[in-house]
């Protein structure tokens, strides 16, 4: 007989989830009751799940495997009928979200700090998705953060731990541990989108160099079984593809300075044709050309314009969105096709509603995260995959598509300076000081360049007209430059203070510069107006993207 423990605890004041779920040091989830009491308040938060079905699965950083034998054992505890687990604990984020829809799940736990470090003293994170396969909206993780903070109790089945490496099914007690292969359904769901023939002669054929680097991530296994064994890739444009608990020591984030290895290849004199990256849990993609990078707002752009090059999306698309801070190239291309744009906070939870309403078919984020209404998760491989598709069909290099582009459209220069590891006081001084000027600000010029409109950023769901205030300071320039300012919420340490800038230029000549350049008088503009430098003591940014 399996009995199942109550067992008593006391709430954590800090399990507040941030703009992805709840992010902590390892060390902090390893603390007696904390990953137990968050999970239960999960579950004390859902109601009508009992005999449902439950997603598990993580990225495999160290600690996913424990936490997978807790979590599972509180589902059987608390009532689940089966869980659906990644084999060895591992789902990417878009592969649990594809699960979640595809067996009609309840909802499904999914570990994670994307792409902050991991190890023993990296970062651990867990969040809750939803029926529709997307992260829970803000009721849901108000409900969770509401629940940790009074609970007095957990529910347990005393058990062992069981066997999460071979496929196939045990019990826990009445509930049903279906342990699945991490790949097959995800893959399945790759190829009936895009057009793997094509694909696949692409990568074989004609002397195509590519270069895909799952940075020791989750990525590993769904780019060696869908990019190589499926679609022919081989195993030298594979690199970084065998993950690790600590991702090999390093920071899996697909941008210019974490991606170093894959970066280095791309700009040197024998650059591949086409590089990628995906981050540590496989949501999110850099895409490169020979010597040439592509920034996430392009690349958002980009996919929309050429979205009917592609099976998924022959019969075009319904809409688009993007998160705030991410620039407005999509939305030239919205206009120019005729659909609609939306502008949501950051996060995707909050493409959620859009999609299932069937308002938007794409939608993407300056943060490296593009996604359609194939999941409810933004997907790093399926915009691997969509840009192989776009080469396949157009034969031409990545840097001549974006230029093409920009000669059409226009190019939004854009950059995002992040200051990491800011003392928190002194972050929320400088918001609170930025917010307290915002009447003051509209009108005003600065450095030649006058304020259209100064705001607190607060979006209203079109869908169930649920309000998110404070989702980051606007500036909003008369030549349709922006500056905007945030706190990231998805840190471990002190806080980050994003800003992102954004000036249109419209002028070929002008084109293709060093967008520090570019963005130069903007830069200068941010930092004063902030008076970042006084009020952070810091004279330069950790990352620029
Ligand atoms: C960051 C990004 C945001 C993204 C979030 C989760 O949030 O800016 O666009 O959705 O990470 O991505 P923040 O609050 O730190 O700015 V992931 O790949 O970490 O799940
Ligand atoms: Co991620």
């Amino acid at each position: 007989m399996t009995e199942i423990r109550t067992v008593s605890t006391t709430p954590f004041a800090d399990q507040k989830p941030g703009t992805s779920g709840l992010r902590k040091k390892v060390t902090v989830f390893q603390q007696p009751h904390y990953l137990e009491n968050f999970v239960q308040a999960i579950f004390d938060a859902l109601e009508g799940f009992a005999g449902q079905t439950l997603v598990v699965g993580g990225d495999g950083r160290y600690y996913n495997r424990q936490a997978i034998q807790i979590i599972l054992k509180m589902a059987a505890a608390n009532g689940f009928g089966r869980v659906l687990v990644g084999q060895g604990g591992i789902l990417s984020t878009p592969a649990a979200s594809c699960v979640i829809r595809k067996y009609g799940a309840f909802g499904g736990i999914i570990l994670s700090a994307s792409h902050n470090p991991g190890g023993l003293d990296g970062d651990f994170g867990i969040k809750y998705n939803i029926g529709n396969g997307g992260p829970a909206p803000e009721k849901v993780t108000n409900a969770i953060y509401a629940r940790s903070r009074e609970i007095t109790s957990y529910q347990i089945l005393a058990a062992a731990d069981g066997d999460l490496d071979g496929v196939g099914e045990w019990r826990l007690g009445e509930m049903v541990v279906q342990v699945m292969d991490s790949v097959t359904d995800y893959g399945a769901l790759m190829e009936s989108l895009f057009d793997f023939d094509r694909i696949h002669h692409l990568l074989t054929h004609g002397g195509f160099r590519f270069c895909y680097d799952a940075l020791h991530a989750v990525t590993g296994g769904y780019g060696t079984r869908i990019l190589g064994d499926r679609l022919g890739a081989s195993l030298d444009c594979l690199q970084n593809c065998v993950p690790l608990e600590d991702f090999g020591g390093g920071h899996p984030d697909p941008n210019l300075v974490y991606a170093h290895d894959l970066v280095a290849k791309m700009l040197g004199a024998d650059a591949p044709d086409f590089g990628a990256a995906s981050d540590g849990d496989g949501d999110r993609n850099m895409v490169m050309g020979q010597r040439f990078f592509v920034t996430p707002s392009d690349s958002l752009a980009v996919l929309a314009a050429n979205a009917t090059l592609v099976p998924a999306y022959r019969g075009g698309l319904a809409g688009v969105a993007r998160s705030m801070p991410t620039s407005g190239a999509v939305d030239r291309v919205a206009a120019r096709l005729g659909i609609e744009c939306y502008e949501t906070p950051t996060g995707w939870k909050f493409f959620g509603n859009l999609l299932d309403a069937g308002k938007i078919t794409l939608c993407g984020e300056e943060s490296f995260g593009t996604g359609s209404n194939h999941v409810r998760e933004k997907d790093g491989l399926w915009a691997v995959l969509f840009w192989l598709n776009i080469l396949a069909v157009r034969q031409q290099s990545v840097e001549a598509i974006v230029r093409e582009h920009w000669q059409q459209f226009g190019q939004n220069y854009y950059s995002r300076h992040d200051y990491e590891g800011v003392e928190s006081e002194r972050a929320e001084m400088l918001m609170a000081e930025l917010r307290r000027q915002l009447s003051s600000l509209a009108g005003r010029q600065l450095g030649g360049y006058g304020i259209r409109q100064a705001d607190d950023f607060c979006y209203t769901d079109p869908i169930d007209g649920s309000i998110s205030e404070r989702q980051g300071v606007r500036l909003l320039f008369e030549d349709g430059s922006r500056l905007i300012y945030r706190l990231s919420g998805t840190g471990t340490e002190g806080a980050t203070l994003r800003v992102y800038l954004e000036r249109y230029e419209p002028n070929i000549a002008r084109h293709g510069l060093d967008p520090q350049v570019a963005l130069g008088d903007l830069i200068a503009i941010a930092q004063e107006v902030a008076q970042i430098t006084p009020l952070t003591g810091r004279a330069e940014p950790t990352v620029i993207t």
